[in-house]
């Protein structure tokens, strides 16, 4: 359709450039919306990034075993045909730098880099009621105005350091893992700490444990985990899934965490023990976040769950040869995937190599950082390098970190002081014009991420096209519509297990100070579809649309 061409260089009374949409973030989210506005709708967009190159999240996650847990093959674009086709997966899950050629690959493709500029980051945005457009600053002191504003940052990508007292005379160095530096890290000789056994802590541990003269992993909560059974992608696999593509992205869609696995239909209460054993068996040797596919009640039923939380319980026992480890390293206090399930290469057997030691911080808690390594309430462990796998400051961090003013300059961070609100994780009352890709209150983080993100920017590019099309100027969600919304969000958690880990990231339990609220919206990526379709078709209710 045709648009309103605007020169992005143009620039206005204070040297303002002036573009139709302005898009914060260069990753997965950010390429997609910043092609289909641009070759699709023809509209002047420009994504503005703070990081040097192009990744988002794996720009930034570059810690040893960074690996992707979504299998390659459909942790991918759906969008073009030609690049499914093109682009050849050398391995079941995608390391790090293989996501980092795809992407380069995907902005080179569709000719996105001339409108991305790097370096550059958002430190605020402001709405400009009177000419309905946003007022964009960067740190650089550079100034956009743009009718639509779209954030495309991700929902980890805001580190949570937590605030350990004497971190500052620590005489080692010390990392975290989403801000890792490129020029890598030598273990080589290191007596290495590591806080954290999440997703990140479970993968960095065996890579850092092979390097290191030694490793202490200081847990807190133990963890399920399931072998994630990586390896070459063969010429062979890769052609049959080619061929399935159509299906494969149709299954992914249907599905409830946007991947394409079959969902058991049966309950796993219904199995014999025999049965259910033999079940989990296979799938703990076939590995991978299909697991959790066995039976269809395993996030829904306490009873059904703690099957699958036994069965892992029971492997942790027979591959830790240390009764007393082993222990330790059990999961007792959540079900299992009430957390995000990390899946591991070697994890568990890392703890019976003779250089590696598990320290329980939940029993002797970190008191302080010295300059020779981490005190805990019963002895101190010296270290030479310090390594944070502790997560991030999930799904709203990153989006208050931008200081997003809307109508009246009421600020996103004011009004999400008890818990984000959002309609449909897309908009926000009093916030016109601002979408958010991946958003709070979107299934996003519960769902294999491309799929999401991709349903997000063909659905904001539509609507954008609708307004266009109606000479429409704006657009805001109801404040009634996020009320429902918020209601809906967290009957959806309350119908599942999820919020049963009351330690989890979903819910900001792992940021001291910050609401508990469950974020992500956990009724499945087919009916959050679903739903956001029947909006559009209809008109989009539950949003004031206006010139
Ligand atoms: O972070 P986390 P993550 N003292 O928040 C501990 C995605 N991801 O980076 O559980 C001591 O899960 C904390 O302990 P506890 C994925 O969605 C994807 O590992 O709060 N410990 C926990 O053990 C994942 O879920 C891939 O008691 C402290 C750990 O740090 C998400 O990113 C790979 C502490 C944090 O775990 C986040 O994972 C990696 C303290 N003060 C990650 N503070 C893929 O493969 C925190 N902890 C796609």
């Amino acid at each position: 359709m045709a648009m309103t061409q605007i020169d992005p260089a143009e620039t206005g009374p204070q040297h303002v450039k002036i573009l139709d949409a302005i898009i914060v973030g260069a990753g997965f989210s950010g390429l997609y919306q910043l092609h289909v506005l641009r070759d699709r709708l023809g509209l002047s967009a420009r994504v503005l990034e703070a990081g040097a190159g192009i990744g988002g999240t794996w720009y930034w996650n570059r810690y040893p075993g960074a690996r992707c847990d979504s299998e390659s093959y459909y942790y991918s674009f759906s969008f073009s045909k030609e690049l499914e086709q093109e682009w050849e997966w050398t391995e079941r899950y995608p390391e790090q730098p293989e996501i980092m050629r795809y992407l380069n690959h995907v902005a080179d493709r569709f000719d996105l880099r001339r409108d991305i500029q790097l370096e550059t980051r958002v430190t605020g945005a402001r709405f400009d009621a009177a000419a309905n457009r946003w007022l964009v600053s960067t740190a650089g002191g550079e100034e956009y105005s743009a009718q639509f504003l779209i954030t495309a940052v991700g929902c980890l990508s805001t580190a949570n350091v937590p605030k350990i007292k004497g971190l500052d005379a620590f005489a080692g160095r010390w990392y975290h893992t989403g801000q890792w530096p490129h020029e890598g890290v030598d273990f080589t000789g290191q007596r290495v700490g590591l806080i954290g056994t999440g997703s990140t802590g479970i993968q960095a541990a065996p890579v850092i444990a092979e390097q290191a003269a030694h490793l202490t992993v200081f847990q807190r909560t133990p963890n399920y985990s399931v072998p994630a059974r990586n390896g070459p992608m063969d010429a062979e696999r890769r052609q049959q899934i080619k061929a399935d593509y159509p299906e494969i992205r149709a299954k992914s869609r249907a599905s409830t965490n946007g991947h394409p696995f079959d969902l058991s239909p049966r309950s796993a209460l219904d199995a014999s023990p025999e049965e259910r054993e033999a079940l989990y068996e296979a799938a703990w040797q076939q590995g991978g976040l299909r697991f959790r596919a066995t039976f269809r009640d395993l996030l829904s039923d306490v009873q059904a769950n703690e099957t699958a939380s036994a069965f892992i319980r029971s492997k942790i026992r027979e591959i830790v040869h240390d009764p007393a480890v082993a222990e330790r390293l059990t999961p007792v206090d959540h079900p299992f995937a009430s957390k995000r399930p990390p899946i591991d290469s070697n994890y568990f057997e890392t703890f019976n190599r003779d250089n590696v030691l598990l320290v329980d911080v939940r029993a002797a808690p970190i008191q302080e950082i010295t300059p020779l390594g981490v005190r805990t309430s019963d002895a101190e462990y010296k270290l030479d390098i310090l390594v944070f796998a502790t997560g991030f400051d999930a799904m709203t961090g990153p989006l208050l970190a931008l200081d997003i003013r809307g109508e009246d300059g009421a600020s996103l961070r004011d009004l999400w002081s008890a818990g984000p609100r959002t309609y449909l994780g897309l908009q926000t009352a009093g916030f016109p014009n601002l979408f958010t890709i991946t958003g709070p209150g979107s299934p996003s983080v519960l769902t294999n991420m491309p799929t999401a993100i991709e349903q997000h920017v063909d659905w904001i590019a539509d609507c954008i096209a609708y307004m266009r099309g109606r000479g429409l100027q704006r657009i805001e969600a109801t404040s009634a519509a996020s009320d429902q919304w918020v209601e809906h969000v967290n009957e959806a958690a309350n119908a599942t297990l999820l919020p049963m880990a009351s330690s989890s990231w979903y819910l900001g339990a792992n940021v001291p100070g910050k609401p508990r609220v469950f974020m992500p919206y956990a009724g499945g990526m087919a009916k959050y579809a679903a739903i956001c379709e029947q909006v559009a078709a209809d008109g989009y209710p539950g949003f004031q649309l206006g010139r």
